[in-house]
């Protein structure tokens, strides 16, 4: 599963075109999110995708050139983006190498990550941390507000 952000210039073309660069199959809602750490930066739009079965690395790779097509310049850790793709999940795989740590370790954290997520998938699992409808009765989901906008447009 990975995890789509973007908060400069035009987002939602952003998503929508990283959406079908990366040959999404199942697509969530696209939310507004308060940033969360960082500096002061504006409202990010947030969404997941599906992709076809793929390994850890292909969709690490399939991330970065979505983020490369997006022009991210990578500066301020946390800091405004183009766009941000992560892999959040493969699957029940675990990998701890430093490229590609799966789980994405903060995503249990994140209600921008887990809220989305149980629009593609009401029983989602974040391996190490359970039930993604779980995870999220412990977050505050004040800031991540469902738009009516599509990412398939
Ligand atoms: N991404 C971050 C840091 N903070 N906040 C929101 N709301 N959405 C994000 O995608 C996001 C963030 C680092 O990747
Ligand atoms: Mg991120
Ligand atoms: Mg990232």
């Amino acid at each position: 599963m990975l995890a789509l952000g973007s908060n400069l210039g035009d987002r939602l073309a952003r998503l929508r075109a990283a959406t079908r660069l990366l040959g999404a199959v199942v697509v969530s809602s696209v939310y507004e999110t308060a940033p969360v750490g960082g500096p002061d930066q504006d409202d990010y739009l947030n969404a997941v995708v599906l992709v076809p079965a793929a390994s850890p690395r292909d969709l690490l790779a399939a991330a970065r050139s979505a983020e490369d097509a997006a022009s991210r310049v990578r500066s301020v850790r946390w800091g405004p983006r183009t766009l941000d793709v992560d892999v959040i999940a493969c699957g029940d795989l675990a990998s701890d190498d430093p490229d590609i740590l799966i789980p994405h370790p903060r995503a249990h954290m994140r209600a921008f990550v887990c809220v989305p997520w149980l629009d593609v998938d009401p029983d989602a699992v974040l391996p190490g941390h359970g039930r993604v409808e779980d995870l999220l009765a412990g977050l505050d989901v004040s800031g991540v507000r469902r738009t009516p906008w599509s990412l398939c447009g």
